[in-house]
């Protein structure tokens, strides 16, 4: 039966319940993206959470990225994550002893007082600020917000786009599948093949003494990450040397929406934007021109160790349609490919997987390597509003507020059954849950 929503009875109740769950996950200067997974601030899951907070409290919103951006390192990354010093340490890991931001982290300028990690998420923070701006422009221009933060975003950008630049192109690189945020991808599979990983016995995954093993990644992609971060970390995070370099899609995406948020910003506050327009479309030229194929009707990721395309479907190429200027064909690709056997959006699939249903490595349970999550469902809601595919879009939001409100803010979901997968009272679930609603 199609489910319809009623505007008095379940949207309300809706709205009270993700409200609900951010007030829990809220630490009085932050949010965590779970009390139990991920007792932290996580950089793009608070970007994501401002979005929603500022339909709720625009100065908690604003908060909320203040806090972040406070723990930028003085080369300009931030980092993925802030930790929380009343946290127990052995509550997650790699803790702040892993990391150890602030001796291997000086020459890159990790801050002193605050412990962090020395890797970075998705740049999805100038959109976020952006839109929170809106969401009360006169609160924002009466704390100088925007007047703030825009130094901070615009050295955030200068960093991924310079000493990022690992493949000379112009695109920004990962260097940890973290980085990307979709840990265990199957499209770093290849990439990842050539890193030797940590011992299993050199340390303990706090993430399995809240999450199921089957819903989670294995020991073996574990010592890989813990093996790049290591080198990383031993090298006082230098950029260029790793193994694992990669240019991905989603990452590369979120930074042109957030430059052309930036340059909305500086406009704003006075300064001509169209520097940062025109840069932002230049750089979705180079997009398209290093990962887009239209064969196949989707991007792919780079692996700048060996100049080849990953040939393997993530929800990460799909994630450029959020792009304004794209060309016209690409968009009509996009959606036909989002459409298709592969995605299953409005026929087989409830949300869009983050990974080809027809993949082999296609698992509807293990975390990136098919769950269905509401970040990316969201921000492809936006690319199909964006580009006035209307019945689509709408579609889609009503699957992601259902899901959500079923899977009581799940992580994620089994993208066939929908089955809640992971934590539930989840950050970002609630918050991009809200802004559909509004
Ligand atoms: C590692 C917090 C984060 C998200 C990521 C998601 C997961 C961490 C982990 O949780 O990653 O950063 O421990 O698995 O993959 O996207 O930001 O919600």
């Amino acid at each position: 039966r199609p489910f319809v929503y009623e505007p008095d009875v379940t949207t309300h109740s809706l709205h009270v319940r993700a409200a609900r769950v951010l007030e829990a996950n809220w630490t009085g200067t932050s949010t965590v993206p779970s009390r139990s997974l991920y007792p932290h601030q996580w950089s793009w899951d608070s970007a994501f959470i401002a979005i929603g907070l500022r339909h709720l409290s625009p100065l908690r919103a604003q908060t909320e990225l203040e806090t972040l951006l406070d723990a930028q390192w003085g080369d300009g990354r931030i980092p993925h994550i802030v930790f929380n010093p009343s946290v127990p340490l052995d509550a997650y890991f790699p803790s702040p002893d892993f990391w150890r931001s602030s001796t291997a982290g000086r020459a890159a300028g990790a801050p002193r007082t605050v412990q962090t990690s020395g890797i970075v998420q998705p740049p999805v923070h100038a959109l976020a600020a952006w839109l929170v701006h809106q969401a009360d422009p006169g609160l924002s221009r009466a704390r100088g917000f925007l007047t703030r933060v825009y130094p901070h975003l615009a050295a955030w950008h200068r960093y991924l786009l310079h000493r990022r630049d690992l493949g000379g192109a112009g695109l920004a690189s990962v260097v940890h599948p973290w980085e990307q945020g979709m840990d265990n991808s199957p499209c770093w599979d290849t990439p990842l093949s050539r890193i030797t990983p940590a011992p299993a016995r050199s340390f303990r995954r706090a993430d399995l003494d809240h999450g199921s093993p089957a819903d989670r990644p294995t020991d073996l992609d574990y010592g890989r990450y813990v093996r790049l971060a290591t080198d990383y970390r031993d090298g006082e995070y230098a950029d260029g040397a790793g193994e694992f370099a990669v240019e991905d899609p989603s990452f590369n995406a979120l930074l042109i929406a957030s430059e052309h948020a930036l340059a909305r910003i500086a406009q704003e506050l006075g300064a001509p934007g169209t520097a940062r327009h025109t840069r932002a479309e230049r750089l979705t030229a180079t997009l398209i021109d290093r990962l887009w194929d239209p064969a196949e009707g989707m991007f792919f990721c780079r692996d700048v160790r060996t100049g080849r395309l990953v040939p393997e479907r993530g929800v990460s190429g799909l994630i450029p349609l959020v792009l304004p200027t794209l060309p016209r064909d690409v968009v009509t690709a996009l959606v036909r490919t989002t459409a298709s056997k592969h995605f299953g959006l409005g026929g087989a699939t409830r949300l869009v997987p983050s990974y080809d249903l027809l993949g082999e490595a296609f698992d509807p349970h293990r975390y990136w390597r098919g769950p269905a999550w509401f970040n990316t469902n969201w921000l492809l809601e936006r690319g199909l509003r964006t580009h006035g595919e209307r019945g689509r879009a709408a579609a889609l939001r009503r699957a992601v507020l259902h899901l959500a409100d079923t899977s009581d803010f799940a992580e994620y979901v089994d993208p066939y059954t929908g089955e809640a997968c992971g934590a539930t009272g989840f950050g970002w679930t609630a918050a991009l849950s809200l802004d559909l609603l509004h």
